[in-house]
């Protein structure tokens, strides 16, 4: 099996002021948010993944959420137009790392995007329509790649990947409250509800699923697919409304 390699950022002071739809669940506590990330990147370790650790920017306060900054299309990445504006800039360190493995693409002007919009499987790439990615994003990631690129409306939730996750094997986890579930019918999904939301944001690396708090239940459905679980408490990210994809950018080492 190919390497999997993930890059992460250490959340450091600034991270305090990380941008949240939700102020009222604030403040972060920065030295458990340290701990939170420490302990994902050894279960990301614990499953083999090589770890790329990048240091923590005071300029970028959102930096840890690296998610946001590339989108990974197997051969080549695109570096994200993202709207936000104290997030913009954030991906050029990234961008310097993941060049030693493949080519980078800029995308035009009128295009924003966040990575955290961007759900692949093995035949599609479904591009969140939401507050930070637009519709020029679906037909931009489209240049790049021969997947079917397909538009997603966001209805609640930061992003798309906040409500809906692929475990492989044509399975999703989501909440149908917070997308339109239309472009996703051929698949199978384990339901999640809107309470639970950050449930919904899996990590499922080969036969692996880490998952924050949420029901049991979606725990016990996802191993009746024959998947392991690994659960990780990230409150210190939800607060931001971040997730376990948002903390890293993963791909094969070729
Ligand atoms: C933001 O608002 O941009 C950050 N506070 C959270 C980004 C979460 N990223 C993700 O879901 N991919």
């Amino acid at each position: 099996m190919s390497k999997i390699i993930a890059v992460v950022r250490k959340p450091g002071p600034s991270f305090k002021q990380a941008i949240s739809a939700n102020p009222r669940n604030l403040p972060i506590d920065i030295k458990l948010a340290c701990l939170q990330h420490d302990r994902y990147v050894a279960a990301l370790k614990k499953i083999k993944v090589e770890v790329i650790s990048l240091p923590s920017l005071q300029k970028y306060p959102d930096g840890p959420f690296v998610e946001d900054t590339t989108v990974i299309l197997g051969h080549v990445a695109l570096a994200c137009p993202n709207k936000e504006k104290s997030r913009q800039g954030e991906g050029s360190s990234i961008h310097k790392e993941i060049k030693k493995f493949m080519a980078i693409e800029k995308l035009p002007h009128s295009i924003t995007l966040d990575g955290g919009d961007v759900l692949t499987t093995e035949k599609e790439i479904f591009v969140g329509i939401s507050k930070r990615t637009n519709r020029d994003a679906v037909d931009a990631i489209a240049k790049f790649t021969k997947k079917s690129v397909i538009p997603v409306e966001v209805l609640s939730g930061l992003h798309l990947k906040t409500s809906v996750s692929y475990l492989g094997n044509n399975i999703l986890v989501l909440d149908p409250s917070s997308i339109d579930i239309s472009p996703f019918r051929r698949f199978k999904w384990i339901e999640n509800g809107k309470p639970n939301r950050y449930s919904s944001n899996c990590l499922a690396i080969g036969n692996t699923v880490l998952l924050s708090k949420g029901p049991d239940e979606v725990v016990n459905k996802i191993h009746q697919e024959r998947l392991k679980t690994i659960r990780l408490d990230i409150s210190e990210f939800e607060k931001a409304d971040g997730g376990l994809t948002c903390m890293s950018i993963i791909f094969k080492k070729m």
